[in-house]
This record gives structure tokens, sequence and C-alpha cells, in this order.
């Protein structure tokens, strides 16, 4: 079954077969959405326990963190969307120190897909600049923060702390999430709401508006 080879290929980092496939899956009409939470999500939670467990190298993840960019490139032009419904605008980054980016990248798909629009700070973003890209946007309405590292957590709780003090008039809803959080470090900081998955952060936002 395609679904299980693209799982496998992205698992072992075999990028070019990866991206055979998952084009392959996209011209017999397999949902881009199924490919990504069936096979590739899946795939790259794999790769993670495997690090963990100290039975695969650096560079076995790093062929793995591009297929999935590979993946998400062709995929992104064919996930549903909720054209012409905007909900809000979300700004999104990994926090300062950390350069994690795939769980993001998939927080900023899913976030279009619900209808927001994102503005992508990219990795190791400063508190000054989280500051300011919500002076920037002022259609801002939702700041999400990635971490995947617990060495992070002063960074973010600072972050948050700013982020509520520059807000007076009470427009931003505060989202964390990545490895390195949990619901109770999340309600600690006073963020808004902290999800598992970028599918569940998506749909946490939506029910803030709607
Ligand atoms: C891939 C990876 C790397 C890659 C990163 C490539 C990249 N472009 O991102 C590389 C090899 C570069 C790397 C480097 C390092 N890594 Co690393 N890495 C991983 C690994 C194996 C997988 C992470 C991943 O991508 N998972 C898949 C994605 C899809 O999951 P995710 O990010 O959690 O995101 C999901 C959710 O959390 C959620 N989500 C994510 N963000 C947000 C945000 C919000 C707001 C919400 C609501 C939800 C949400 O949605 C996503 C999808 O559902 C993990 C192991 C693991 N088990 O996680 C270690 C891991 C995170 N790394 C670790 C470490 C220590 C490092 C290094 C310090 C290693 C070193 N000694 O140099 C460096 C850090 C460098 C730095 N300053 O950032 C540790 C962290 C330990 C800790 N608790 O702090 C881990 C846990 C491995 C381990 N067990 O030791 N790493």
């Amino acid at each position: 079954m395609i679904l299980e080879d693209i799982r496998e290929a992205v698992k072992n980092g075999q990028y070019k077969i990866a991206e055979s496939l998952i084009s392959q899956a996209l011209s017999s009409h397999i949902p881009a959405d199924k490919i990504l939470e069936e096979s590739m999500i899946p795939a790259m939670q794999a790769t993670g326990e495997n690090y963990k467990m100290n039975e695969i190298d650096i560079p076995k993840i790093l062929a793995s963190a591009r297929c999935m960019r590979i993946g998400m490139d062709l995929l992104l032009p064919h996930l549903k969307t909720d054209h012409g419904f905007y909900i809000g605008t979300a700004i999104l980054g990994t926090v300062e120190g950390d350069l994690h980016d795939i769980g993001k990248n998939l927080v900023a798909v899913m976030f279009r897909c619900a209808g927001f629009k994102v503005v992508d700070l990219g990795v190791n973003v400063t508190e000054k600049q989280f500051l300011k890209a919500v002076e920037q946007n002022p259609d801002a309405s939702i700041v999400c923060i990635s971490s995947l590292l617990t060495t992070t957590h002063k960074n973010i709780r600072h972050t948050v702390k700013a982020l509520r003090q520059s807000d007076t008039d009470h427009r931003l809803k505060i989202m964390v999430g990545g490895g390195a959080v949990t619901s109770e470090f999340a309600s600690q900081i006073g963020a808004d709401a902290y999800t598992e998955t970028a599918m569940d952060a998506a749909r946490k936002a939506r029910t803030f508006f709607i």
C-alpha cells in the first residue's frame, strides 16, 4: 500500500523515493491530508522515537526532516482550505534558543487550512521579535510559540509575560506547544491553550473565534 511505502521512505530518509511516492499518491487522488496524517507525521514521530532510543543518528534524522519538507511542498497546494473564510491572523515561531521547525511548519499548514493567515517568524525567535510582529500586524489575534527543548522554558515564560504586558486591549490569545511543553507548563505560564498536535491546535484556535 502506497501510504505504508511513503511512511517507510520518510522514516528511512529516502527523499527521492518519498518525493516520487507522494507525487504518485496525489495523482491517484489520495487526499493530501490523509497522506500527511497517516504517513508522513507518524513516520517523523517514529524517527523521533528511534532517536530517543539511540537507534538512529543525526544525518538520518535530517534526511527524514528533508523528506518532510519536500513532501509538504508537494502537499500544500492540495490541502483543503476554507477559501474565502478568513478567521484571523496567527503569528507563529519557534522560541529563542531552539532551531526545531518540523512541528512548527505543520502548525502553519494546519492553521492555513483552517482559515487563518499565518505570519511565520521562523526559528530562534526572540521575545523582541514576537513583540515587533504583534505591533506590525494589528490584525493578529493569536500568537503560537513552539518549543522542543526544555532548556527554552525560561524564554517561553518571558515571551508570554512580555506579550501579555504589551496586550493592553486583550486582543491576543497565546498558544504554546511542541515536545518540550505540557498542559501544566502552559497553564503555569498563563498561556491560553496547549494542544498535543498541530491539527488540534488549529481546531482549538477556531473555537476562540467561531
Ligand atoms: C528532528 C530532531 C532534530 C533535528 C531538527 C530538524 C528540524 N529542522 O526541525 C536536529 C537534528 C537539527 C536536532 C537538533 C537538536 N536536537 Co533534536 N530532535 C529531533 C527529533 C528527533 C524529532 C523532532 C520532530 O521533528 N518531531 C516531529 C514533529 C512533527 O513533532 P513536534 O515538533 O513535537 O510537533 C508536533 C506537536 O508537538 C505540535 N506542535 C509543535 N509546535 C507547536 C506549537 C503550538 C503552539 C502547538 C499548539 C502545537 C505544536 O504539532 C506538531 C505536529 O502534531 C526529537 C525527538 C522527539 N522524540 O521529538 C529530538 C529532540 C527534540 N532534540 C533534542 C535535542 C537535545 C537536540 C539538540 C540540542 C542536540 C544537540 N546536542 O545538538 C539539537 C538542538 C539544536 C537547537 N538549538 O535547536 C531533544 C530535546 C530534549 C529536551 N527535552 O530538551 C529531543 C527530544 C531528542 C532527545 N530525546 O534527546 N533535532
